[in-house]
This record gives structure tokens, sequence and C-alpha cells, in this order.
């Protein structure tokens, strides 16, 4: 292939023979890029390119998807399922039969001796649909623990916590669609343009097109914040006042909406009087952002016609995480901005398919957004199922977050964690590993047998990933797209879903619950449960996501039989008046009082720690920490840290550091950068032993989420370089 002028230096790229192009969903973030995966004559993946007529990328792709077909060749993968005694002995391949045979008898062991809920199961926002569906059927239906969870507690939780305050049941209502409708848009503490690359360029694009103000809500000059017409760089933690300001302007100067909290609405004289008591000058004294420029905001909001709020981790992982999902959506509902063109608030999601568990796994209820605590969706399941109603739980269970604590204490004695690694991802990491060390059982399922948290295991069963295995996965504006097998899981390693049906196999002796094989039957049968409720899919099936290159829940048979053509799903819920999940149709306006309660920075800790994430790393680097692209940038861990105070300690560029929290310290290199606040550093927690060895993690009080944005350290210069740097290498072997 030639670019450029053909004669003078053409560039050229290699041609790789590629004779079949297979096709997928990015197995990354929660934006939904539809891919296609080259295949060589051998069979081998040797290229990823975005598709063209995908709504969602329009034929782009980030870093991580365009390397992503290197994942299946790639070093650490597991191969076969091993066992051992103690966690401490070397591992021992096993056979099948054998690894899941002792699973099942610990599970049983551990569950008579102490109690049912005595064995906890962590599950993912990175699995498919139909095999979070699977192993919540088996999870609720036959093993009958309370203790199950996902990752999606560090991650959503306060996010579906606060949709279902505000709305009565989760569930974003807008769509990607929405920037090229809106006049203005707010983005509370999102990193957009590294953490969801694609999301940013269909704001970009639309922004270019359509000008209107994009107003970037972050401590730190992030990308998106580069990029803003206004950057509030608001004190970590304190967003709920500064929303709380924004509404007493809008209340003030009668710029709300009536009508529509009127029609739509409770609550609007208890919010009244609340947010009453935070004029802009008392609000700016605690978020550190000026009077004037809340009134501005304010007005520009309220007077767009249609204003668009998005929001991901600098919201949700805080201890008002909840309380800031509420108080974007009460900005949004005294405005009218809900279900309309333009007007939304959307939650960005996290993982791939972090929306799938939400709907379809039973984490923390039953398939389809039902609830444990509501009698008739026990009795519903129950018999669909073909179990006792009975044997569900009448309320949810321990969230991932407390299931540690009830390690320590003795509660919890056996868990199973699937797709989550939580040794590097847990906030004070020193305490999580004590909590392991006291597990009488524990099995790790995860397509890398290198993980920090399989140290710990006494069964690892190795898993195929994302395309090695078939089924679908649920984006951030509820659009389900379809996962395909391009490759077989390397060795014996089996897809999740062949784990879950054959532990059911040992499970259900009576064979009174069915456990289908293949994903597009489970796929019907979740369509089935769907039926008349908000998440509906009987429209759908895996055949015509594929062809559609992926369709927006609802999408209900009457509409498919109807014939839209192509069918492009439910841009938008709650569109019309009176259609609110609550009973009456009505959503809730709920006062949000703000407590100050994270650690903040005093004369022994004077540093903020605020931990993210960077465009080339996913998470704990299990798959970018091997693909050769994305780690060379930044294969080691670093803070940001502003020049002046960079000055003031005596360090330079490439220098390391030790961090000092009240937890414990770790060792990372300086890069001094005016991205960050002169009393804070920014480090990145893609390393192992680094970042969550030092964050505290306070917890949201309804959600259980981790405030991982809130922490103090101190800095300590380091006279010997040399040692420093073995020292920092050090911490990341084991
Ligand atoms: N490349 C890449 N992309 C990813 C991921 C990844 O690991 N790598 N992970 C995916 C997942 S699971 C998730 S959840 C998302 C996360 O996506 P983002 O939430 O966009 O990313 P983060 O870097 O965690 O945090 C975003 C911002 O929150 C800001 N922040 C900190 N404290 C506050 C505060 O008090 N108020 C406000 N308003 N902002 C604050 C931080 O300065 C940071 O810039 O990314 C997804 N996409
Ligand atoms: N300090 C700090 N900590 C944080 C955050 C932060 O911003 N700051 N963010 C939090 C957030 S938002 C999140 S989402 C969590 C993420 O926390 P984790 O879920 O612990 O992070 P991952 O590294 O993505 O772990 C996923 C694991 O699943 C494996 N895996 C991937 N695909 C498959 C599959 O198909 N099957 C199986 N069986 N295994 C698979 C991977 O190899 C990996 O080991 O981290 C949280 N921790
Ligand atoms: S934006 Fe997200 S979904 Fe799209 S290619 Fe990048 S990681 Fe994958
Ligand atoms: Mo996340």
């Amino acid at each position: 292939m030639l670019f450029g002028r053909a004669k003078n230096n053409p560039v050229k790229i290699a041609d790789k023979g590629i004779v079949d192009w297979k096709y997928a969903t990015c197995g990354y973030c929660s934006t939904g890029c539809s891919i296609e995966v080259g295949l060589n004559k051998d069979g081998k993946a040797v290229s990823s390119r975005g598709v063209g007529g995908a709504d969602v990328n329009r034929g782009k792709l980030c870093l991580k998807g365009i390397f992503e077909h290197e994942l299946f060749d790639s070093d650490g993968r597991g191969t076969t399922p091993m066992m051992r005694t103690q966690y401490h002995d070397e591992f021992q391949p096993a056979s099948w039969d054998a690894a899941l045979d002792k699973t099942f008898e610990e599970i049983r062991r551990i569950q008579k001796k102490y109690g049912p809920d005595s064995f906890a199961i962590i599950s993912t926002g990175q699995m498919l649909t139909e095999e979070f569906y699977t192993l919540g059927k088996l999870t609720r239906g036959l093993i009958g623990t309370n203790n199950y969870d996902g990752n999606t507690t560090l991650c959503m939780s306060s996010a579906v916590s606060g949709y279902k305050r505000s709305f009565g049941s989760d569930g974003p209502p807008g769509c990607y669609e929405d920037f090229e409708h809106t006049n203005c848009l707010v983005a509370w503490g999102s990193n957009l343009s590294e953490q969801h690359p694609i999301i940013y360029w269909r704001m970009a694009d639309a922004k270019e097109k359509r000008p209107f103000p994009l107003i970037v809500i972050d401590p730190r000059v992030t990308m998106l914040a580069q990029n803003a017409d206004m950057h509030l760089p608001i004190t970590p933690g304190t967003d709920v006042v500064l929303q709380n300001a924004l509404m007493h302007v809008i209340l003030k100067e009668g710029l709300e909406d009536r009508r529509y909290i009127d029609a739509n609405t409770n609550g609007i004289a208890e919010l009244e009087s609340e947010v009453a008591k935070y004029d802009p000058v008392t609000a700016s004294k605690i978020c550190g952002i000026d009077e004037d420029t809340i009134q501005t905001v304010a007005r520009l909001f309220a007077k767009a016609g249609a204003a668009m709020q998005i929001w991901t981790m600098g919201i949700n992982q805080s201890t008002h995480g909840s309380d800031g999902v509420v108080g974007i959506n009460n900005l949004a509902l005294i405005t009218g901005n809900i279900g309309k063109p333009g007007g939304t608030s959307l939650s960005i999601t996290g993982q791939c398919n972090a929306m799938g568990t939400r709907e379809w796994s039973s984490c923390s209820g039953l398939p389809g957004y039902r609830a444990l605590e509501n009698p008739e969706d026990r009795e519903e399941i129950g018999k669909f199922w073909g179990c006792d109603p009975e044997f569900f739980p009448k309320k949810r269970g321990l969230y991932q977050t407390d299931i540690y604590p009830a390690i320590e204490t003795g509660q919890i004695k056996g868990l199973w964690l699937i797709a989550t690694n939580p040794l590097s991802s847990l906030p004070n990491t020193a305490r999580i590993r004590k909590s392991m060390e006291r597990l009488e059982f524990c099995v790790v399922q995860d397509c890398y047998k290198d993980t920090e948290s399989a140290q710990y295991a006494h069964v690892y069963l190795p898993a195929g990933t994302w395309a090695e295995k078939e089924g679908v996965m649920t984006n951030t504006e509820r659009r389900v797209n379809i996962v395909k097998p391009i490759m077989k899981p390397p060795g014996d390693a089996k897809p999740d879903l062949w784990i879950f049906n054959q532990m059911a196999k040992r499970f259900n002796l009576e064979e009174k619950l069915s456990f289908p094989d293949k994903a597009a039957d489970i796929f019907l049968e979740m369509a089935e449960l769907s039926k008349g409720r908000l998440s509906d899919i009987t429209g759908m099936n895996h055949e015509m996501i594929e062809k559609n290159r992926g369709v927006q829940w609802p999408y209900t048979a009457e509409q498919a039989a109807a014939g839209e053509a192509p069918p492009k799903g439910g841009k938008r819920i709650y569109t019309k008046d009176g259609t609110f999940s609550y009973k009456d149709g009505r959503a809730k306006l709920i006062p949000l009082p703000f407590i100050d309660n994270n650690e903040v920075p005093d004369e022994k800790f004077p540093f903020w720690l605020n931990t993210g994430r960077l465009i080339e790393h996913w998470h704990g680097r299990t798959k970018t920490g091997k693909v050769a692209d994305n780690n060379k940038y930044v294969p080691i861990p670093f803070i940001e840290i502003n020049p002046d105070a960079a000055r003031e300690l005596g360090v330079r560029t490439g220098e390391y550091v030790r961090l000092v929290s009240r937890r414990s310290d770790a060792i990372v290199m300086v890069t001094p950068t005016g991205r960050v606040p002169k009393n804070m550093v920014f480090l990145p927690f893609h390393f192992f032993d680094c970042a969550n060895r030092l964050t505290l993690g306070l917890l949201d009080p309804h959600s259980r989420q981790p405030a991982y944005k809130q922490s103090a350290i101190r800095i300590e210069r380091l006279p010997d370089q040399a040692e420093a740097a073995k020292a920092s290498m050090e911490m990341r072997e084991f």
C-alpha cells in the first residue's frame, strides 16, 4: 500500500497478508467500538481495524483497540488449571475435572460448616452478558450465597445508586448522538479524551460542526480540560457543594423549568430549602470555584435549552459519589434536561460490559433490573428458572468493599474471584493482603495466570478472553453489541461460560434448572425475561445485533415486527412526561447536605493524592502491560507534580521519590507538569503495589464505592537514586 506522493518517499505499510476480517466489539472500555480483526492465511490474528458502518466509532479505534489482537498470544496467559494445598506452595497443573470438583467440594464444605453466606463470589464488568446471566443463575439459584458482588462497586456503583435514587431505576437516559443536539456540555470528573477516546472524538466532532460551550470540572488540567471553554479546578471531593450552588443561582434567578418540575418530579420544596444555604460566596470558600464562575455556569446551563451532563470517576469515586450523581440529576431535572435530544444526564461507564452486569448478572438483585427486596420479582424469577423463590435472599448481601472486612473478621471463609484483580485495584492493599491470607479457600478465574490475586489462590481456572468467546456487551449508551469467537482460548483454557456450565452441573444434581450451552439461546432466555421492562430486548437476537453493528435497548418485539429498518432501538429513555421508574412516574429531587469527611492534606501529609488512569494502559495492566505498543510509552510508575512543588522539594524530572501515606509507601518517578496544582500529585493506578498501597478509600454510604481520589501523602527525597530505581522495580516483583 502506498500513501503520499507515489514517487517521492512514499510511506509503505507492510502487507500483513490478511485474507479474512472477523467482527467483534472492543473488550476494553465501555465506548463499545466495533472492531474487525484481520487473519492471515495461517489463521493468525495480525491486525485490528474500526468498522466504518458502525454507529459508535464510524471506522475509528483508539490505541487499545488497534492492538487488541495482540492479546491472543500474549505472555502470562493461563493454559491449564492449577491447584495447590496452601497458597504459598507451588502450583501443580490439574485436570479440569479435578479443579472443578475441588472448587465444588470446598464451596459446599465451607457453606455447610459456616453457613451459606460464608462463601463469597466477586465478579466483574469484563465478561459477556450471557456469562453474567449464567453466573447469576448458578449463584442465586444453586449455590445460594448472598455475598455475591462485582468490581463494579469500585466503578459504577455510585452511578447506579444515584440513578435509582433519582429516577427509581438504573439506566442511563442519553446517548452519544446527544452531543449533536446539545447547546451546553458539563463534564464532571471525566477525562474523556484519554479514557473514552472515541466518545471524545464523537463529542469533539459534534462541537466542531456546531459549537457549544464545554465546561470541565476536574482538579487536574486533563486533556479534556485543555480542550474546554471553561475549566473549573474544583477542590477534591466538593462537587456536591458546587452543584448546590449552581441550583441556588438557577432557582434564585427563576431560570428553572417549572412546567417540567411540576409534571415530572417530587420534592422541589425540600430541595429549594437546602440549596438556599449554598449561595455562591459561601460555596466558593468550600469548593474553590469563585462566585462569578458559579453564576456564569449556572446561567449558561439553565438557559441553554438543551444542556447535557456527563461524568465518570471524579464523581463516582468519592464519599459523596452517590450524592454527586443525584446532584447532577437534580440539576438536569430542575432545568427539564432529561430524555430530550441534547438534554440528558449520561453516566460514562467504565468497563466494556459494566452495563451488562448491571442489567443481567443478579449481583445486586435479580436479572433485568429486578430486586431481591421485591416479592413479585423473586416469585417471577423463581418460577422462570424452576427454583423455589424462598431460596432467594430477601435483600441484597454485602458489597465487594464490605466483603473484605468480613473476611478479616472471619465471617467469610471462601472466595471465588472472576475476572477481577483486587490485589491491584482495591484501596489499602496491605489490608487486603491480610484478608486474602485468612481465606480457607480461594479460586481465581482469570485469562492471565500471573495476576497479583492469583498469589492467594488454591485453585486457578484459566479462562478465555474477549473474542475467544461468544456473547453480547452493553455500552454506555445502552447499545447491545456482539463478540464472536475469532480465536480459540490458548492451550486448555476455556470460555467463562463453559466454566460456569461445568460448575452448574456439579450443583444441579436434580437438573431442576436449565443451563444452555449456546450464548445465542441464553440471549433469547434473557430477552423473554426483559419483556415489558425498561431494558426490553425482545426485538433483538445475536444475528440482527451483528448485522446492525449493535442495537440500543429498549428494542421490543413489536418494534421489530413493525420492521423499523435498520433497527436502531431506543436512543433515549424517559422521553415523555411521567415515565420515570418510580410507581407514580415521577423522579425525585433529593436535598444534598454536605459533610466534609475526607482525609485532607495537613502539615504531615501536605499533598492530595489523586489517582486515575492513562490512555495507554488498562487497570492492572494484565493486558496492556504485555502489548509492546501500549507498554513502551509508560513502562514504570510516575507522578505528575507541579513544577513549583518539585522545585521546593529539590527534585527533577526523572528522579525517584518516596510517597508516604498513613497506610504505606511507594517509590515512583517524578514528572513535573502544570497539569496538577501545587498541593496535588496525580498517580496512575496501573502499576502493581503502588497507588493502592497508599490510598485510604473511604466508602460512600449509599454505594459503598471507595474514594480513590482523595487521600493525603507526603513526598520524600531519596539521596541514593540507583538504590531507589532498584527498589521501585523490586516492589513490583513477586
Ligand atoms: N485507557 C484507559 N481507558 C479506560 C480505563 C483504563 O484503565 N484505561 N478504564 C475504564 C474504566 S473501568 C473507567 S471507570 C473509566 C474511568 O474514566 P475517568 O473517570 O475519566 O478516569 P480517571 O482517570 O479515573 O478519573 C477522571 C478524573 O477525575 C478527576 N477527579 C479527581 N478528584 C475529583 C473530584 O473531586 N471532582 C471531580 N470533578 N473530578 C475529580 C481526576 O483528576 C481525573 O482527571 O475509564 C475507562 N477507560
Ligand atoms: N487507586 C485507584 N484504584 C482503582 C481505580 C482508581 O481510579 N484509582 N479505579 C477502580 C475502577 S473504576 C475499576 S473498574 C477497578 C478495576 O479493577 P479490576 O477489575 O481488578 O482490574 P483489571 O486489571 O481490569 O482486572 C480484570 C481481571 O480480569 C481478567 N480478565 C479480562 N478479561 C477476562 C475474561 O474474559 N475472563 C476472565 N475470567 N478474566 C478476564 C484480567 O486479566 C484481569 O486480571 O479498579 C478500581 N481501582
Ligand atoms: S475507545 Fe474504548 S471501546 Fe473504543 S477502541 Fe478504545 S478502548 Fe476500545
Ligand atoms: Mo471502572
